[in-house]
């Protein structure tokens, strides 16, 4: 008789039974995969694009779910590439963040099956905990010295500072209908921003790059002058800048010793950071829209970039992400991954087992997520002293809580849209 194929479960034990899709919006929208094998072990995925959650859902429940039953929840490496080589239409953040979701869920069960938590089975401890960056901004530099200071008293020992411009209306990233929100989604602190901008079709911001090269240096000199030279301070660009105008902003923002400068050009055109990096030291940090390890290629290999932004959730999986950061570190490059509150506590988590593990961890993003969205996820992490550990449950340390999350339906919810003040051309945002 010929052995199986790999992937098929020879085990009735490890086979997949069930693979269910599920859309809910505890806070915002989130999309998970429950897989389930034959005994009722369960493994979660997080499979989250913020604005295009339905066709991810559909891609799983349409066309991956399928292929799952019956296969044996143990060959991880297998069936991610089953996955990625037999879709034929590779890459992208629909395709990635399926396959993610998959391949997160299947690891979770593995450690589930071996009783570990999961940072155990990608080597075990190599630090306390996984520092943890918060998101300060303001309006102004009085609102934004209030939330630097309310992220202090919250134990946060880096900060994201990220400020309002005069002369413009609301700048993505800047908190300026925070208190509001603080009722309407159970958010943890005043400060929480992002809510969930439910609507059919996205707000409309307007930007002056110009202007915002303008105050973004006096903003760090401010903030360096209140809180000193040793927290560590970092900046998201939001991919607004050319080549030049982000080396300018490099060079200007190294006074302040920034811990990095995020996101400074699109992410399409990976060559343009050389230019950036010709002129300036402030170190940069590049990937949350990356999806394979072969967008990195060009910025590691030419040292363009000091931190990778990846998550979990969009660089198809644990397996995927552990495989680009292990390149990163040939080059000294360390983690730096996405954690805003669309990446759902089922990514957030694989993100603190795969950091306590690596070697080259280097700073994790952490907004926190709404009361109401860990209602529905409880997850095991804890937040203290400005480091995030991922608990000692078995796997991911993360639940669903199917009730709960009924009460919460999904809703159409997008990003912005950006504008050029001066004449109303629609700019990268
Ligand atoms: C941001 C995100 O956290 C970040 O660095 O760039 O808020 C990003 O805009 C959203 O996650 C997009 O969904
Ligand atoms: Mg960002």
């Amino acid at each position: 008789m010929s052995t199986p194929a790999p992937g098929v479960a020879r085990d009735a034990a490890t086979r997949i039974a069930s693979a269910e899709v599920l859309v809910a919006s505890p806070g915002r929208n989130f999309v998970t995969l429950r897989l389930r094998t034959e005994d009722g072990v369960e493994g979660l995925g997080d499979a989250t694009v913020n604005g295009r959650e339905l066709a991810v859902a559909s891609y799983l429940g349409d066309h991956v779910t399928p292929l799952l039953i019956g296969r044996d929840a143990h060959a991880i490496e297998d069936t991610w590439q089953y996955l990625y080589r037999g879709a034929y239409w590779r890459r992208g953040p629909v395709t990635m963040a399926a396959i993610a979701a998959v391949d997160t869920a299947l690891w979770d069960i593995k450690a589930k099956l071996a009783g570990l938590p999961l940072y155990q089975l990608l080597g075990g401890r190599s630090r306390r905990g996984c520092l943890a960056y918060g998101h300060a901004s303001g309006a102004d530099l009085e609102e934004l010295f209030d939330s630097i200071r309310d992220h202090l008293d919250q134990g946060f020992r880096a900060i994201r500072v990220q400020s309002g411009i005069p002369g413009l209306g609301s700048v993505y990233g800047v908190a300026s209908s925070a208190n509001a929100a603080v009722g309407e989604t159970g958010a943890t602190s005043r400060y929480d921003h992002e809510p969930a901008r439910r609507a059919i079709r996205p707000v409309e911001e307007e930007w002056d790059t110009r202007a915002y090269l303008r105050h973004a240096p006096k903003v760090f000199e401010a903030v360096r002058a209140e809180f000193g030279p040793e927290l560590p301070l970092l900046h998201d660009a939001h991919h607004r800048l050319t080549p030049i105008q982000a080396a300018r902003l490099g060079k200007d923002l190294e006074p302040y010793d920034l811990f990095w400068l995020e996101d400074v050009t699109p992410a399409e055109n990976t060559a343009m950071l050389r230019r950036v990096r010709e002129h300036t030291t402030t170190p940069l940090a590049i990937g949350e829209v990356f999806n394979t390890i072969w967008d990195y290629r060009e910025l590691f290999e030419e040292q363009l970039i000091d931190y990778v932004r990846s998550p979990v959730t969009h660089a198809g999986g644990i397996t995927a992400l552990r495989r680009i950061l292990d390149y990163a570190a040939v080059y000294q490059i360390k983690s730096g991954v996405h954690g805003p509150t669309d990446i759902s506590p089922v990514g957030l988590a694989a993100a603190l087992h795969l950091g306590i593990a690596i070697p080259n961890f280097g700073i994790q993003e952490y907004m926190k997520h709404s009361r109401a969205t860990d209602e529905v996820f409880r997850p095991a992490y804890r937040f203290t002293d400005g480091l995030l550990t991922p608990g000692e449950e078995p796997g991911l340390g993360v639940g669903y809580d199917d009730e709960t999350a009924r009460a919460h339906p999904y809703a159409p919810a997008y990003l912005p849209v950006n504008r050029l003040q001066l004449d109303g051309s629609l700019h990268d945002w």
